[in-house]
């Protein structure tokens, strides 16, 4: 016979704890902390219940106060003093030992009920997204409910080979994480009026940057990107890119927007 009491109480704490995680991964530098901190004012002006977590263990200063913070937990100098360990030896080890707090940590996570929790990854993207325990911790600590924003640098709007690579490097993420992903590049304050106009017609437009090979210098790198590119068109594009500035908050709404759509709108991966 079916219970109805217990029915009731498991859809109540169903509802309950919906929380839904957003991780920013990007190349080192990219703006992910500063991010972090502007994706949080932006979703607390919407009355959204949202905290913000730590995982980078050798930050120094964040732009954004941690609710939940890694660095509670691994201490980063004395794994270099222990270990007699490199920047980023040191690093690989702290994101290793990270996998040991996770319960812990989203046992602390759950005491806030959030709606989104914003998830700071550390400087390197390799340590995080090409290392087994960097995909452990992003189910685990997720419940495997969770999307990413990955962040490149406007530098790499500067050549169209340049851009390629940015794509390459977003495929490579998804293909590592299989989870929704908004592709971000970052900094887009730092511009020239040239350059954005160029690289909004790259963004919404993918097929003029096969124009925009001819205008490079043709040599073998150049028709290298051309091919990737042709191939990244082929198995399904190399996805949208959302050009953004944590300064002046351009590109904001349009990231919020897409963040409501995968977690509480739906959408197929
Ligand atoms: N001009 C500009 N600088 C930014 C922006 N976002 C971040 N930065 C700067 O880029 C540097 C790296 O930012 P940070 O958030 O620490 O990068 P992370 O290593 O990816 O976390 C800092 O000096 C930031 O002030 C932005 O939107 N515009
Ligand atoms: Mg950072």
């Amino acid at each position: 016979m079916v219970d109805y009491k217990e029915v009731k109480f498991f859809t109540f704490s169903f509802f309950m704890f919906i929380m839904n995680f957003v991780y920013i991964l990007g190349t080192a530098g990219s703006g992910k902390s500063t991010l972090a901190s502007s994706l949080l004012d932006t979703l607390r002006a919407a009355e959204l219940n949202v905290i913000s977590v730590n995982l980078d263990p050798g930050v120094r200063w964040l732009p954004y106060y941690p609710e939940v913070d890694i660095r509670e937990y691994i201490d980063y100098d004395k794994i270099v003093e222990e270990y007699q360990l490199g920047p980023n030896g040191a690093l690989i080890v702290c994101v290793d030992t990270a996998v040991n707090y996770i319960e812990k940590m989203r046992e602390e996570i759950e005491k806030f009920e959030p709606d989104y929790v914003i998830v700071d990854t550390p400087g390197q993207l390799e340590l995080f997204a090409y290392r087994d325990s960097g995909r452990f911790i992003t189910s685990a600590l997720s419940k495997n409910n969770f999307s990413i924003i990955f962040l490149a640098d406007a530098i790499f709007l500067n050549r169209p080979s340049d851009f390629v690579s940015i794509m390459l490097l977003a495929y490579s993420v998804q293909a590592r994480f299989k989870a929704p992903q908004i592709n971000c590049i970052s900094k887009i304050d730092l511009l020239s009026e040239d350059v954005m106009e160029k690289a909004l017609q790259w963004v919404t437009e993918p097929l003029s940057l096969k124009e925009s090979f001819f205008s490079e210098i043709a040599d073998i790198k150049g028709e290298f990107s051309e091919r990737i590119f042709d191939i990244l068109l082929e198995i399904g594009g190399p996805g949208e890119f959302l050009l953004v500035s944590s300064y002046t908050g351009q590109g904001m709404t349009d990231l919020f927007a897409q963040l409501q759509r995968i977690h509480t709108g739906g959408i197929d991966i």
